[in-house]
């Protein structure tokens, strides 16, 4: 796989000339998306992790096999923000999801031992209303038990309102083979788009 960063955005104008699919990853900050863009890549130090919530702060670009981009959204649920950063927040993601050159796909990320918040349940809502295709990947997968996973999941699915439709991509930092279904997601979006053209 041939990977490279492309660009940092702070705004719709900053993003790449060069027009390709887009699989957006959509988070509570500190969730992990940084680390599973990494995983999926297979590049330790490409999308900038951090123990500390609302690192990333910017739409981030990389450019997987000339074919795709992936981007790193900045996180929310972060509770040292003041009010006009959550405000700019909101907007800037809106004015994404709901571009007209909008991403292919997202993929929303969920702690997998947290139950949604209501922020999460928002992007949710947003997500449907921009008709955006979307897919829901669990992290931090080692540290819930086997046995609760399925009890997990049941309750995220719920919480969320989601039927058998949504695709469920759990993961876990330390498997990389865990993001083998997503990759399998990501080729299919990609060659139904290109059958639609
Ligand atoms: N044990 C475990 N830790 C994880 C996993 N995924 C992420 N982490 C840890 O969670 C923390 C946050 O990860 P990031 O990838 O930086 O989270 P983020 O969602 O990009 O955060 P923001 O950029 O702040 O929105 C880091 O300390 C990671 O090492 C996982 O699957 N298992
Ligand atoms: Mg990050």
């Amino acid at each position: 796989m041939d990977v490279e960063f492309v660009t940092s955005a702070a705004n719709l104008k900053g993003r790449p000339e060069r027009v390709l699919p887009e699989f957006a990853f959509v988070g509570r900050s500190n969730v992990g998306k940084s680390t599973l863009i990494n995983l999926f890549l297979n590049r330790k130090g490409m999308a900038k992790t951090s123990g500390k919530p609302g690192k990333t702060r910017l739409l981030n670009y990389f450019v997987v096999d000339d074919a795709y981009y992936l981007v790193d959204l900045p996180g929310y649920g972060f509770a040292k923000v003041s009010k006009d950063q959550r405000a700019g927040w909101v907007k800037l993601m809106r004015a994404y999801l709901f571009a007209a050159d909008r991403p292919l796909a997202v993929f929303q990320l969920l702690d997998i031992r947290h139950r949604p918040s209501d922020e999460d349940r928002k992007m949710t809502d947003w997500l449907r209303e921009a008709e955006i295709p979307f897919a829901i990947a669990t992290t931090k997968g080692d540290k819930v038990p086997r046995s609760k996973l399925l009890e997990r999941f049941r309750e995220i699915a719920s919480t969320l309102g989601l039927g058998p439709e949504t695709p469920f991509f759990p993961t876990s930092a330390n498997d990389r083979d865990s993001t083998a279904d997503m990759h399998r997601w990501v080729q299919a979006l990609l060659e139904a788009a290109e059958q639609d053209d």
